[in-house]
């Protein structure tokens, strides 16, 4: 085991191991020099409907944002580093994070850990790859620092809001989209777990009019896409742009392209041996859902937020909004989609 400073290592960062081993000794107090900027921003009425403990949302570069996001995306302007090793994993919230995260960290650790004893079966994936506006929002900053390169780092912030450390850098982003409907749908579930029940919360149908607002605390998810579209566009080499339903139809395809833009690319030996599809089982939500690890479980005990490992795995399909949105639900939110997307050439 490598040794960092005080920080006992393992060979390969599992990023919420180091918070454990170090005891809470790279824990600071969240920063507090952005606060006389935060307090002039727009705040959501108090009439808005409620969902939870991030609100009031705070307008931030045209987005409605949960304060402590903006608060991390300023923290990271003033001091995060990238390095050209960086790989950045960015979504709205809900559109395939957990997967991405499992299949990007495993891919890169294939060679590190035989796969029948690999991490991932007994760490939940958000415990191996950090989000970074959390961190620096949290005063856990220097925990970013201390992972080895490369490292995986996963973000929920819009384009706008990336430091030019990231965006003017070598460091590679996988971005990944989903269907809006399916992340609402997804999103209140998660919302209503978190909160404890739906009876805490507003309706779904407010829900889902703040939603179509863009007012859920990550901004529009039609402005988040589209800020990453627009730049995969002019720089293919900087940002892959993969959309969820699609790793679903074609798993093995994805995780080769995958693979490839993260620059270790499967061998031929690999390939003939089934490696590939190997990762893709281990990673799939069958498998992950049916660990011990993934069952039960707090994933930030620190935060007093009570999210459980088990919350990150409901139904992992794509259609699923079908269930529970109307009609007239569905051809809102999808006529909100042609709309925004009718200049940009994303096909929906
Ligand atoms: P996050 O952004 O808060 O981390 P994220 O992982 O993006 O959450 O979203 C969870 C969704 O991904 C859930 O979708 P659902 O509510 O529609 O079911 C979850 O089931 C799905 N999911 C988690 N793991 C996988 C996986 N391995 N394959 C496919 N879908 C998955």
């Amino acid at each position: 085991m490598a040794n960092y400073g005080s920080v006992p290592r393992v060979d390969f960062p599992i990023p919420y191991k180091i918070i454990e081993d170090a005891n809470n000794h790279l824990i600071e107090k969240p920063p507090e020099e952005h606060d006389a900027l935060l307090a002039t921003l727009p705040v959501q009425p108090s009439s808005t409907p409620y969902f939870g403990p991030m609100q009031p949302f705070i307008l931030y570069k045209g987005a409605w944002m949960a304060k402590f996001i903006v608060r991390g995306a300023l923290a990271m302007e003033q001091c995060f580093k990238s390095r050209p090793t960086d790989l950045f994993l960015v979504t709205f919230p809900k559109s395939g994070t957990t997967w991405l995260k499992a299949l990007i960290f495993a891919t890169l650790t294939r060679t590190s850990y035989p796969l029948d004893q690999h991490p991932l079966r007994t760490h939940n994936p958000h415990q191996c790859v950090p989000v970074l506006e959390r961190e620096f929002a949290t005063g856990r900053s220097q925990i970013i620092e201390a992972i080895s390169s490369p490292r995986v780092l996963s973000s929920h912030i819009p384009y706008s809001f990336l430091p030019k450390t990231i965006t003017d850098s070598d460091c590679r982003i996988v971005y990944v989209w989903r269907d809006p409907k399916d992340v609402l749908v997804s999103l209140w579930y998660f919302t209503v777990k978190v909160m404890g029940g739906a009876d805490k919360i507003a309706t779904f149908e407010q829900f889902y009019d703040s939603f179509c607002q863009g007012v859920i605390g990550f901004g529009s998810i039609w402005s988040h896409i589209l800020g990453y579209w627009e730049e995969s566009k002019s720089r293919p080499e900087k940002i892959l742009f993969l959309r969820y339903e699609n790793i679903l139809q074609e798993p093995v395809k994805h995780a080769k392209q995958l693979a490839h833009f993260i620059g270790c690319p499967y061998s031929e030996a690999e390939e003939s041996q089934g490696v590939v599809e190997q990762i893709v089982e281990l990673c799939s939500f069958q498998k992950l859902k049916n660990l011990d690890v993934n069952k039960g479980g707090i994933l930030f005990p620190m935060d007093d937020l009570n999210i459980s490992h088990s919350y990150f795995f409901r139904k992992g399909e794509a259609g699923n909004w079908k269930d529970h949105l109307t009609h007239e639900m569905a051809e809102r939110i999808d006529a909100i989609t042609e709309e925004k997307f009718k200049e940009s050439e994303l096909q929906f």
